[in-house]
């Protein structure tokens, strides 16, 4: 490569390939090939120190100008590859489209508050078969076959010896077989019952129950436990009320209101005027139920507690139909 007319034909050679100059990687390719240190055109003129002196200044001069001619172009193409990539198809200036993000059904966020509050206190969580059979459900619990308890519970039988679990209370007696005293069990889930349904009530709830047992088990501490619970779930403003009441499963037993969270107690249309608000049912735990367990009455004392959680969901976002947490209506679920 000596003569003028290289210069031309090595010139060419470079202007069709940086035609083909399709992407940044085939640029850098194209750079170091033709106008690097060590590209076609330095070593062109690296080597005019060869030719003879009459021919030097020349050679020089077209080379050097043919490499400028080249880097012009070379920088040409660049500066439109870079422009593309500064305006793309889209416009950012557009606002965006937020994705829907899912959340935790109503139930689940109220169900998960209540067992942090007991969980505070101690407790831990057990679940248990929805499908129990009778001897859970029931006869564990005091239930003869023939008390009017059964009726009270509007069961939906299965086939054989099975139920549909209409509390929660079959998980507890499970723990209670398995586990020795001291024992604190929170028990959330479904239960069904054989209503009718309408505002207030469903074929299928979800409850919440609790126990406690150990030796010196008292009353107080039941509500002790109560009132802290509903100070931090209701706030440090609620009060409980504590009325006698009756289950086959405890005695004494009772049932506890709030003090009602529109108006304070001093009566409004939510609490009918009455001041409270029912929120759940509880006791200290039957000695039968003991014995069916084989715990020893005599040493053993315990309480139990239950609450519905569409109850306590109700209450507290005052939501006036048990149905819409059935239905999956996004329009409502979205606005817990
Ligand atoms: C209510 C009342 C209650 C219990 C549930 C219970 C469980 C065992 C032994 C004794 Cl294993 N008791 N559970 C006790 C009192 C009341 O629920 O109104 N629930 C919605």
């Amino acid at each position: 490569m000596t003569e003028i007319a290289d210069i031309a034909k090595l010139l060419k050679e470079a202007q069709a390939e940086l035609k083909a100059v399709a992407d940044k990687a085939a640029q850098e390719q194209f750079k170091s090939r033709w106008l690097g240190r060590k590209g076609a055109f330095s070593l062109l003129l690296r080597g005019v120190k060869d030719l003879p002196p009459e021919k030097r200044k020349e050679f020089g001069a077209k080379a050097n100008q043919a490499r400028e001619n080249l880097q012009a172009a070379f920088e040409k193409i660049g500066a439109a590859k870079d422009d593309e990539a500064a305006a793309p198809e889209f416009d950012y200036t557009l606002p965006g489209r937020a994705p829907q993000l899912g959340k935790r059904h109503v139930l689940t966020q109220v169900t998960n508050e209540i067992v942090r509050i007991f969980y505070g206190m101690g407790f831990e969580v057990a679940d248990g078969p929805e499908i129990e059979l009778d001897y859970y459900n029931f006869s564990a619990l005091n239930f003869p076959p023939d008390h009017p308890a059964r009726d009270m519970q509007d069961t939906f039988f299965l086939d054989g010896d099975y139920v549909l679990r209409t509390h929660t209370s079959p998980v507890q007696v499970r723990v209670f077989e398995k586990r020795r005293p001291p024992v604190r069990i929170l028990a959330p889930g479904r239960s069904y019952r054989n209503e009718a349904i309408n505002a207030r009530s469903y074929c299928m709830f979800h409850q919440v129950e609790g126990f406690y047992a150990d030796t010196d088990v008292s009353f107080a501490d039941l509500k002790g436990v109560l009132i802290a619970f509903a100070e931090q779930f209701f706030g440090s403003e609620a009060k409980l009320r504590f009325r006698p009441s009756f289950f086959p499963f405890t005695e004494p037993s009772t049932e506890v209101d709030v003090s009602c969270l529109l108006c304070g107690g001093t009566g409004c249309r939510l609490c009918k005027d009455e001041g409270w608000l029912e929120i759940l049912g509880a006791g200290m735990i039957d000695p039968e139920v003991f014995r069916a367990v084989e715990y020893d009455p005599e040493r053993i004392s315990g309480f139990a507690f239950g609450m519905g959680i569409e109850r306590l969901a109700m209450m507290k976002y005052r939501i006036d139909d048990i149905r819409l947490f059935f239905e999956n209506d996004l329009r409502f679920l979205a606005q817990f």
